[in-house]
């Protein structure tokens, strides 16, 4: 049995892209003993972590793992997280992220005594279509997810708002805007135009970049941003309160992609792909940060040039 009286954190999902950035921020930044969860099927790669395999769907493996380590801190990024694999299979995505997360907290439950602080990470996509002329959302501002992902983590959010007030559980809930960085999946916007990109600079394919919708505006930050914000709301987040994380600023698609096709040097074509353009998409859509900002005193550090410049070349160094 592990120690229960050292400050101890357990991520849960630490195979995923938001995992490794976390886990490293705590342990060195932190200096935080922290354990890590995977899928059986998961590989990861950082070394000094213990980690355990868990299915968030076996309630009794959570509860076998909780009661090992005794974690103060619980971070739970485990989810089903892709919008476009949520409309193909909208039951599996509901599965893993609402019920994944109810046997989270339902395990917490059940130990007699047992009171972490939880960090439950949703997503901008929650707030969905926005009122005309709207662009800039507060917490308050009223949700209307548009996509089975989007529905899944207002309903965990919702849940964790419920357990936080009616059972006097330590829950932080999170709606996290876009994140971006080395390693991310190309599913993934900026991560999909740096390795397309990068491609082309090793001439790999003819000088054309395929692209879904250009015009939509959306709010990046640097995942090593994001990561230290979701540690902070650890500490300072109010108990049953949600907190937006984002930068706080709207950058056109468009102008993402002309600033990573600079970055290269190389002259591109740019063409529409079909199979990229959602069913449903949202004009624009910008975090107001205030409320972490007040609570928190954090700030984003990491310029979005940086990021792209650093993701391109991670994407050209991974080609043979
Ligand atoms: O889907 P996979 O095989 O990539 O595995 C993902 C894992 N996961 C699970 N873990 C435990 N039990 C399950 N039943 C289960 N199903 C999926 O959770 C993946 O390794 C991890 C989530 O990582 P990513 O998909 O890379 O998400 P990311 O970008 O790290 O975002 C973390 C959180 C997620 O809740 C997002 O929805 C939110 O931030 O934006």
């Amino acid at each position: 049995m592990e120690n229960k009286n050292a400050e101890r954190t357990l991520i849960i999902g630490a195979a995923g892209f938001v995992g490794g950035y976390l886990a490293r921020h705590l342990k060195n930044d932190l200096h935080r003993k922290t354990f890590l969860t995977k899928l059986p099927n998961e590989k990861i790669n950082i070394e000094g972590f213990s980690v355990y395999d868990l299915d968030i769907l076996n309630q009794d493996q959570i509860r076998s793992i909780l009661n090992t380590l005794h974690p103060d801190e619980i971070y739970h990024l485990a989810a089903q997280s892709s919008v476009s694999f949520s409309w193909n299979d909208p039951k599996l995505t509901a599965k893993v992220n609402i019920t994944g997360c109810l046997n989270l907290l339902e395990s917490v439950r059940s130990i007699p005594g047992y009171s972490p602080k939880i960090i439950l990470i949703g997503s901008g996509e929650e707030y969905g279509r926005l009122p005309e002329g709207v662009s800039l959302v507060s917490e308050e501002t009223p949700i209307k997810p548009c996509n089975p992902y989007a529905v899944t983590k207002a309903a965990q959010n919702m849940f964790g708002t419920l357990y936080a007030k009616s059972y006097g559980m330590h829950i932080v809930m999170v709606r996290a805007f876009n994140h971006i960085g080395k390693g991310q999946s190309t599913q993934f916007v900026a991560a999909d135009f740096c390795r397309q990109i990068a491609e082309i600079m090793a001439g790999k394919r003819e000088n054309v970049i395929y692209t879904g919708n250009l015009s939509a505006k959306r709010d990046f930050t640097d995942v090593r941003d994001v990561v230290r914000a979701y540690s902070l709301l650890a500490r300072y987040g109010n108990d049953g309160e949600t907190y937006n994380v984002g930068s706080g600023k709207s950058i056109e698609i468009k102008t993402l992609l002309q600033k990573i096709i600079s970055q290269s040097g190389e002259n591109i074509r740019i063409e529409t792909d079909p199979n990229k353009l959602r069913p449903i998409d949202i004009p624009e859509i910008r975090a107001d940060i205030s409320k972490l900002k007040k609570d928190t005193g954090w700030q984003p550090n990491i310029p979005i040039s940086q990021t792209l410049k650093e993701m391109l070349e991670y994407e050209i160094s991974k080609i043979e």
